[in-house]
């Protein structure tokens, strides 16, 4: 951590002797190849939950949830879901000034505990990251501002491009806005979401953007996407490509459904092989397979089974079988 930023208290799982947080255990954090690699210059494995969008379920952002997460459930990063088009969404009529007070206090809880954090740009129905260019840059100038001096700040500069979102779409997006992040942020690691919801990783394999320390997003839903986007991922990266899973659910790509354990194992396997970072969808209490919590749940941490869903249980289960 840079300077006099705190790097929060201890952390049971990354070290159970030490007061030690997943941030000051690794610090700054870096691309080589196609590895997230930390300040020591070893593979990094980011994981843990992403938030739901942070306009519908603003509860979970919160310090003692964050803490859970991080000590019960050996998770060392949290993703923050700011839908930018959708019902209350960024650029669709939400509280701007109410949403980015709750990126901050989410980067904020997140530092205080030494964890790392993704600040989510969480396009959709908008498909192209294009439709609100303007309002990205204008937000990603502000927050990097803010972040200059925090090794634990991660961007995911466009959720899920889809439909008439394309790869030159994305890259003309990405030469506005990586070089506005970098003039405030300079080394911060940048994740690009691809085409087709985040899954055609393929097309940026051919035509890869210009910069360093830049991850490309694969988003799977284990019910839908299976053996097909494993072998791309495996090509992908075999190839070169870094990778970095920033959202999956085991259910089927509607966030509904019944969950499929053993195409999510598959995932599990192929992830942990390769070392890919990997963050869950979602943090949220609602009537839907990939809430992690059982509709109405109340409790923000503290979960035990009862409280878990299907996919709670199952994810849990991985975070807690992770040693470091
Ligand atoms: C879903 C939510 C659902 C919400 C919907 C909005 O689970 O509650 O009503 O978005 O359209 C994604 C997206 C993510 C989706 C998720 C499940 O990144 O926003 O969340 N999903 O459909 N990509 C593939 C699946």
């Amino acid at each position: 951590m840079t300077d006099n930023k705190t790097t929060g208290n201890t952390s049971h799982n990354e070290n159970s002797n030490s007061t030690q947080t997943p941030l000051s255990l690794h610090g700054a954090l870096h691309v080589e190849g196609t590895a997230l690699t930390d300040s020591h210059r070893n593979p990094m494995q980011l994981r843990g939950m992403s938030t739901h969008g942070i306009a519908w379920f603003p509860e979970y952002i919160n310090p003692e949830t964050f803490r859970f997460l991080r000590d019960s459930w050996n998770t060392n990063c949290i993703r923050l879901a700011m839908y930018t088009a959708e019902d209350g969404g960024y650029c669709s009529g939400g509280n701007q000034e109410e949403l980015k007070k709750l990126v901050q206090n989410g980067v904020e809880y997140a530092t205080e505990l030494g964890m790392y954090v993704i600040i989510d740009w969480h396009i959709l129905s908008d498909q192209t990251p294009l439709a609100y260019r303007e309002e990205a840059v204008h937000f990603f100038d502000e927050m990097s501002k803010l972040y200059a001096g925090y090794d634990n700040v991660l961007y995911e500069i466009c959720n899920e491009p889809n439909n008439a979102g394309t790869w030159d779409d994305v890259c003309t997006y990405a030469d506005e806005v990586i070089p506005v992040i970098r003039a405030n942020h300079e080394n911060a690691v940048i994740l690009v979401g691809t085409p087709t919801w985040s899954q055609d990783i393929d097309q940026a394999l051919a035509s890869p953007l210009a910069y360093d320390n830049i991850m490309y997003v694969l988003h799977f839903y284990a019910a839908t996407h299976t053996d097909w986007l494993r072998e791309r991922m495996k090509t992908c990266i075999d190839s070169g490509l870094p990778v970095f899973v920033s959202e999956f659910g085991i259910c089927d790509a509607s966030g509904n459904g019944a969950v499929d354990i053993a195409q999510a194992d598959a995932w599990k396997e192929l992830i942990e092989s390769y070392n890919v970072s990997y963050m869950c969808w979602n943090l949220a209490n609602k009537n839907e397979s990939s809430s992690i919590l059982i509709p109405g749940c109340p409790k923000l941490d503290g979960w035990t089974d009862e409280d878990l869903s299907e996919q709670g249980r199952w994810i849990r289960d991985w975070f807690l079988s992770e040693h470091s």
